[in-house]
């Protein structure tokens, strides 16, 4: 039994999209929780049994699985016969792998650090910078249409996903405007998208 527990319009609604576009729906039960919001609204809920009260929290037979990137790379294996996912052995498997833990490792962090105006040389060596993010992923997507294989996956949803919360970060770069369109005119990601709102709304 796997149960997904997600807030409307927030990171986990990519975990939604994720489960719509391998057609899984049937498989992952989605329960609706609350959590407290940046904007001071909301509340950690005590039915979100993630020790932090987020989400996406994942629960595959009483196990949890927390983090964005873990639980799509959870899911994708779980569900291998879905083309979403690089399955291991797959030869792409590491590119994959690369561009989920990117996301997670560097390319919010930067994101976040320039919203929250911090400017450290500690940071910046570590993680770089925006511009920097943003030109490893022109370069990837110079000359392909996705980030893996040149096949839609998990991981353009992923690092898609800050682009679709914020349109007006999307840099003026062709090829990653490109890429930003093709991913969210997907149906699965627009339908996810719009019953989301409603939910939110509700
Ligand atoms: N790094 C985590 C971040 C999860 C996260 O911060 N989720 C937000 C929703 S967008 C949340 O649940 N916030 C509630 C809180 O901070 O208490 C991931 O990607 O899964």
């Amino acid at each position: 039994m796997l149960t997904l527990y997600h807030s409307p319009q927030s990171r986990s609604t990519r975990v939604v999209q994720l489960i719509h576009e391998m057609g899984k729906q049937d498989q992952v039960a989605i329960r609706t929780v609350g959590i407290a919001r940046n904007d001071g609204s909301g509340a950690p809920d005590p039915a979100n049994p993630h020790p932090e009260g987020k989400v996406p929290l994942l629960v595959h037979d009483g196990a949890q699985v927390r983090e964005s990137n873990a639980v799509m790379l959870y899911l994708t294996d779980h569900f291998a016969d879905s083309p979403l996912g690089r399955p291991v052995g797959h030869p792409s498997r590491g590119a994959y792998l690369s561009w989920l833990a990117w996301y997670g490792n560097v390319f919010e962090p930067v994101y976040l650090a320039q919203v929250g105006g911090i400017d450290s040389p500690v940071l910046t060596h570590a993680i770089r910078d925006v511009p920097t993010a943003v030109a490893r992923l022109s370069e990837a997507l110079r000359d392909r249409d996705y980030l893996v294989d040149d096949a839609f996956s998990a991981a353009d949803i992923l690092v898609c996903s800050t682009y679709a919360w914020f349109p007006k970060a999307v840099p003026e770069d062709a090829a990653i405007r490109a890429w930003v369109k093709r991913c969210l005119d997907r149906p699965a990601m627009t339908r996810v998208w719009a019953e989301d709102m409603a939910r939110a709304a509700a």
